[in-house]
C-alpha cells in the first residue's frame, strides 16, 4: 500500500518564516492536489524546545549557519525555528490537514537534532513512524515537504534502511540549498529512490 509522508511543511520553512526556503510555499497546492491519491497520509513536524542545541542563539558567540561539533557530529546552527507551540511551528495554513491520520513530532530532545522523521541524528530514539506505517500496511512511501536537501533527504534514507520503497515527489518538495539538492537527487537515485512529478502520480 502507498502512503504519503509530508515532511515539515511548516510556516518557519516558508517565505517569511524563521528558516525560510525560497519558494517553499509552492509545494502547498501540489500537496493538496496529491492528497486524494493516497489511502494513508502522515506528517512530520519539527518541534523544538526553546533551549534546543541546534539554535545558534543557545551558543555564545555563534551565529546561524556556523558549524559546531555536537555529540561527535558536525551540527549546523540554525536560527530559532519551529519552537513548540509557536505560530512558526504550525503547518502552512493553506495545507489541507484533514486526511493526515498521525503527526510525528521530532527534534524534541534539546540535546540532539533530528532531521529524519524516523530517528534523531544519532539514531538513539525513534519517533514510532516506521512502526506506525508498517502496522497500517504501508510499503511504498511517497515523500514531499521541506527541506528537500535536509529533512526530506534524511527521512528517505531512514525509510530505505527500514525496508520501505521510497519515491520523492520533486515538485512537492523544495531544497534550502539548490546546489546541494543536485548532489542529493543523484545519491537518492543511486540508492533506488524513484523521482516523480506530481502529474505522474495523478495519472496512474
Ligand atoms: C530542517 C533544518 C533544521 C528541515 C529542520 O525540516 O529540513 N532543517 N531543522
Ligand atoms: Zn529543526
Amino acid at each position: 500500500m502507498k502512503a504519503l509522508v509530508i515532511v515539515d511543511a511548516q510556516i518557519d520553512f516558508m517565505p517569511g518564516g524563521a528558516l525560510a526556503i525560497a519558494n517553499g510555499d509552492s509545494i502547498v497546492p501540489v500537496i493538496n492536489k496529491l492528497l486524494p491519491e493516497f489511502e494513508l497520509v502522515v506528517a512530520t513536524q519539527d518541534w523544538h524546545p526553546p533551549n534546543h542545541a541546534s539554535f545558534a542563539s543557545n551558543h555564545q558567540g555563534k551565529k546561524p549557519f556556523d558549524i559546531i561539533e555536537l555529540l561527535g557530529m558536525d551540527q549546523v546552527l540554525w536560527p530559532d525555528h519551529c519552537v513548540q507551540g509557536t505560530k512558526g511551528a504550525e503547518f502552512h495554513p493553506e495545507m489541507e490537514t484533514l486526511k493526515i491520520t498521525a503527526i510525528f513530532r521530532k527534534g524534541i530532545n534539546p540535546e540532539i537534532d533530528s532531521y529524519s522523521g524516523f530517528y534523531d541524528n544519532s539514531h538513539l530514539q525513534s519517533t514510532g513512524l516506521a512502526g506506525y506505517l508498517r502496522e497500517k500496511g504501508a510499503t511504498e512511501l511517497y515523500f514531499c515537504g521541506l527541506a528537500a536537501d535536509i529533512c526530506v533527504y534524511f527521512t528517505i534514507i531512514d525509510a530505505l534502511n527500514e525496508g520501505f520503497k521510497a519515491v520523492l515527489i520533486e515538485d512537492a518538495t523544495c531544497p534550502l540549498n539548490p546546489d546541494e539538492f543536485v548532489k542529493i537527487r543523484k545519491k537518492l537515485q543511486d540508492k533506488g529512490v524513484e523521482i516523480m512529478q506530481s502529474s505522474m502520480i495523478m495519472n496512474q
